[in-house]
């Protein structure tokens, strides 16, 4: 066994975005890309590597277990001693945090380009998350992204590839490879989080659920717990199986790709409750008989509700939404006396949050919603913390979501995607609107008055980092919101995210007739069909 020095040059194209790397596999498939940015990570870590625990593991897309042997190889060359990979080179996103939590690492490698397509013609991902288990902050992306510029070298062993289906320690230069089960540790954690006897009871009820894991990572811990040590029925989990290109699954949860879970809840044999996750297991969607549940709606129902389960007992500290989630929580928190944050996208903005104990909940309308138990979001958590409030209060989903819409009012929301639009005409159209920002106040569009607008600052109230340009928001007079973003974890082109939301006290009209006047006003404000010669989003959510 020797250690290797490999020369190399700097690739122009490694800057982390909302979440890690994401780039087409093909681009990851370059002879030194992966290595050059692993080698950044660990050279940004520094010294304080030698000795140190890492944790890696991914969500079993194409290419995971090719990576995985070069990441352990790396990082036993670069003087880690104790390495942690989930059996087979799987790990769920929020199941690593757990485990760069439990372990005392210095950080973990998440393999993953989560939501995004996956396979040979599909994307790959890397992300660094660091020890509070959370990914990679500002500060520290950016610093990964400044090492990759000036990267000549990096550090690996001529070992073969190690067995990774086997349980187990192997020596690999200075280094313990320990190949973990990814499962057991994370159904240990839920289980001091929600009560499994009182949700095993509901299943024995006779209570029916499905969840779809859409072939990603989320199968086997969705198995393993619900079906089980929760005995739900045999066949609740369904898409269980990780498979390299998630069975040509768009593993993005929501109604347009989980259209076959959509079919299944909105008919007469419609189970109790229905759930889908991501990719790599950090995202939830929830669908009620009947009813979908945005993910705005369901941060603030699990906000409003969360005291019944025994993590929770105590009450909530604080939450906080990403910006463009919908304002349903911030009714919660008024409600219940407690601070709400408003932070930029992406999950690395709550860390500090919930590091200093500000908050205990917090999500995105992106289908991301978690707890101070890990330092990301957190799928099947969701999902369990949805089952005990059902099982504490024996209402149905469909009644607990009306019954909050009649004491908070409901904030009905819409999330447009223009996909692939040309990068330069998504910038142009971004900086048109900056530019408006000052003469908006006062105008009438669609129907509606501009009331506010900015460019979305955040100042972080505990290390006071300043991210500006986070998406411009525009408020109107009549308790609406559009807000508009470009995408930070797309690969090709650019996407245009905007984001529709008006609150009404009635909760029984029609969303889209609700939302037109939003939907036009935004439209118009920002010369959609001009900047990106798209008439229609293409994709509603
Ligand atoms: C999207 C979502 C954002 C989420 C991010 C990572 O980012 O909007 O809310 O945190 O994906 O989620 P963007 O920049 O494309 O809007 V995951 O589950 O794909 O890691
Ligand atoms: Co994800």
């Amino acid at each position: 066994m020797r250690t290797l020095t490999i020369p190399t040059t700097p690739f122009g194209d490694q800057k982390p975005g909302t979440s890690g790397l994401r780039k087409k596999v093909v681009v990851f498939q370059q002879p030194r890309y992966v290595e050059n940015f692993l080698q950044a990570i660990f050279d940004t870590v520094g010294p304080a590597r030698q000795g140190a625990t890492l944790v890696i593991g991914g969500d079993g897309r194409f290419l995971n277990r090719e990576v995985v042997q070069v990441a352990l190889r790396m990082a036993a060359a670069n003087g880690f001693s104790r390495v942690l990979v989930g059996r087979g080179g799987l790990l769920s996103t929020p199941a690593a945090s757990a485990m760069i939590r439990a372990s005392g690492a210095i950080g973990g490698v998440v393999l993953s380009a989560s939501h995004n397509p996956g396979g040979p013609d599909g994307d790959f991902g890397i992300k660094f998350n660091m020890a509070h288990g959370g990914p990679a902050s500002e500060e520290a992306s950016a610093a990964i992204h400044r090492r990759t510029t000036t990267i000549d070298q990096y550090l690996t062993l001529d070992t073969p590839d190690m067995d990774l289906d086997v349980l187990g320690e192997t020596r690999l230069g200075g280094a313990q490879v320990v190949v973990v089960d990814p499962v057991a540790d994370y159904a240990a954690l839920m289980r001091k989080l929600v009560d499994f006897d009182r949700i095993r009871a509901l299943f024995a009820g006779g209570f029916r659920m499905r969840f779809d894991a859409m072939s990603a990572v989320t199968g086997p811990y969705a198995l393993e717990i619900l079906e089980r040590q929760l005995g739900a029925p045999a066949g609740t989990v369904v898409n269980a199986v990780p498979l390299t290109d998630f069975g040509g699954h768009h593993p993005d949860p929501n109604p347009v790709n989980a259209a076959e879970l959509m079919v299944l809840m909105m008919g007469p044999d419609a189970p109790d409750f229905g759930a889908a996750s991501d990719g790599d297991g950090d995202r939830n969607m929830i669908v009620a008989p009947g009813l979908f549940v945005t993910p705005s709606d369901s941060l603030a129902i699990l906000a409003a509700q969360a005291h019944r389960a025994p993590g929770y007992a105590a009450g909530l500290a604080g939450v906080a939404r990403s910006m463009p989630t919908s304002r349903a929580v911030d009714r919660v928190a008024a409600a219940l006396g407690i601070p709400c944050y408003e932070t930029p996208t992406g999950w690395k903005f709550f860390a500090n949050l919930l590091d200093a104990g500000r908050i205990t909940l917090c999500g995105e309308e992106s289908a991301g919603t978690g707890s101070n138990h890990v330092r990301e979001k957190d799928g099947l958590w969701a999902v369990l913390l949805w089952l005990d409030i059902i099982a504490a209060t024996g209402q149905r989903a469909e009644a607990m979501v009306r019954a909050h819409w009649d004491r908070h009012g409901r904030d009905y929301y819409a999330r447009h995607d223009y996909e692939e639009v040309d990068a330069a005409a998504a910038q142009g159209l971004m900086q048109a609107l900056r530019g408006k920002l000052d003469g908006l106040v006062g105008q009438r569009v669609a129907g509606l008055t501009v009331s506010a607008c900015d460019d979305f600052a955040y100042t972080d109230p505990i290390d006071g980092s300043v991210s500006a340009q986070q998406g411009v928001r525009v408020h109107f007079a009549e308790d609406a919101r559009a807000v508009f973003r470009l995408s930070g974890t797309g690969t090709v082109g650019a996407t245009l995210r905007v984001y529709l939301e008006r609150f009404e006290r009635r909760h029984d009209l029609p969303v889209a007739e609700v939302l037109a006047p939003v939907i036009a006003a935004a439209s118009d404000i920002a010369e959609i069909v001009r900047h990106t010669g798209r008439q229609e989003p293409s994709i509603i959510t």
